[in-house]
């Protein structure tokens, strides 16, 4: 089994509240420190006057609600509009940055905390939006979306000095939707916009692969963080050019002899919940599958049906239960028959 960079991927729905500023039932593992960790759930909204310098700012999420304010970087998606007016463009990108991001508390290896003290660094991207026309109702909404940036940090300390750090989360990445709230008012120059609040939600279908679509390789180049040659296998599967799905890339194995072939990727299953796994996949002969195992046991698969070159037709869609911290291997196996099996766009979404 192959861990080290796959087994980084740790965290969670928990960490998503966590995030959140952490209340529920949201249980941190020590495994998860100073991990790379995916937000999958949960909201954060952000409240406040993006104009006050220092900025002040309230952030509500499920259950609880936290105050950052003074000497830190905030600005939130939506709130640079000026005059904010049908057909402006305005930048949804938010970022808080800080030593003083508030408070809350938090379940750290099974024992309630409260309240943490929360730093570091939260850079939602998302692209510009554009105001929409008036409609002369009192408020209305603009959704786009948006992605936490990999160089996104949380860490938590037990006291308000931050000198007793409980925890690092680096890392901390996850997609959603950004809506921005707006009031809509008609001013003595015109019908105007104005900031309210926006929320970012976290949402399904952050996909847990890596290298999903194979187009980080380079042709043969397989290897982690990613997809893996089963060495168990009689020859190795490798990054090819000839059969992509999508891209310029997919994955294959191929042998004009009688020998098997194999690939995989190992996740560790960041909550506990229903698996969706989707491949694309086609072949030139019989005996290829495409399935997933949990912790070493095959737990769904599916025959790849004989479709020929290139032509993927529907994706093989599964589902399965895991457990978080479970060890999930995704994998394609191809006979020892002449021929080939290829795969690409490969996703496995995690519990809602
Ligand atoms: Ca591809």
């Amino acid at each position: 089994m192959s861990t080290g960079a796959l087994s980084q991927i740790r965290v969670s729905r928990a960490l998503g509240i966590a995030l959140l500023a952490i209340a529920s039932a949201a249980v941190v593992t020590t495994s998860a420190w100073a991990q790379k960790s995916i937000a999958v759930g949960g909201y954060l909204t952000v409240f406040g006057n993006p104009d006050q310098t220092p900025p002040l700012w309230t952030l509500v999420g499920d259950g609880f609600s936290v105050l950052g304010s003074g000497g830190d970087i905030g600005n939130p998606g939506g709130g640079g509009c000026r005059p904010c007016v049908a057909g402006s463009r305005i930048r949804m990108s938010g970022i808080f940055t800080g030593v003083t991001l508030g408070s809350g508390l938090a379940v750290v290896n099974g024992a309630l905390i409260r309240p943490v003290f929360f730093a570091g660094q939260l850079n939602f991207h998302a692209k510009a939006a554009v105001m929409p026309d008036f409609d002369g109702n009192s408020w209305r909404n603009v959704t786009v979306p948006f992605n936490l940036g990999t160089d996104s940090i949380l860490q938590g300390y037990a006291d308000s000095l931050r000198t007793q750090l409980l925890f690092t989360i680096r890392p901390l990445i996850g997609t959603g939707t950004a809506t921005l709230h707006l009031s809509q008012f008609v001013s003595s120059s015109g019908p105007l916009y104005e900031f309210v609040s926006v929320t970012y939600s976290f949402g399904p279908g952050v996909n847990l692969l890596e290298k999903s679509g194979f187009e980080e390789y380079t042709s043969p180049v397989l290897g982690v963080p990613g997809w893996v040659s089963d060495p168990i296998r009689q020859t190795p599967a490798f990054s090819d050019t000839n059969q992509p799905y999508s891209g310029a890339n997919n994955g294959a194995c191929f042998t004009s002899d009688l020998l098997d072939c194999g690939v995989y990727q190992e996740v560790t299953a960041p909550s506990t919940g229903t698996y969706t796994l989707t491949f694309y996949a086609t072949s030139d002969r019989d005996g290829g599958f495409v399935g997933a195992n949990v912790n070493d046991a095959t737990v769904v698969y599916s025959s790849v049906e004989v479709r020929g070159f290139r032509n993927y037709g529907a994706p093989y869609t599964m589902t399965f239960q895991a457990t978080a911290g479970d060890t999930i291997r995704v994998w394609m196996y191809s006979p020892p028959i002449p021929g080939y099996v290829v795969i690409d766009d490969v996703s496995l979404i995690g519990p809602q």
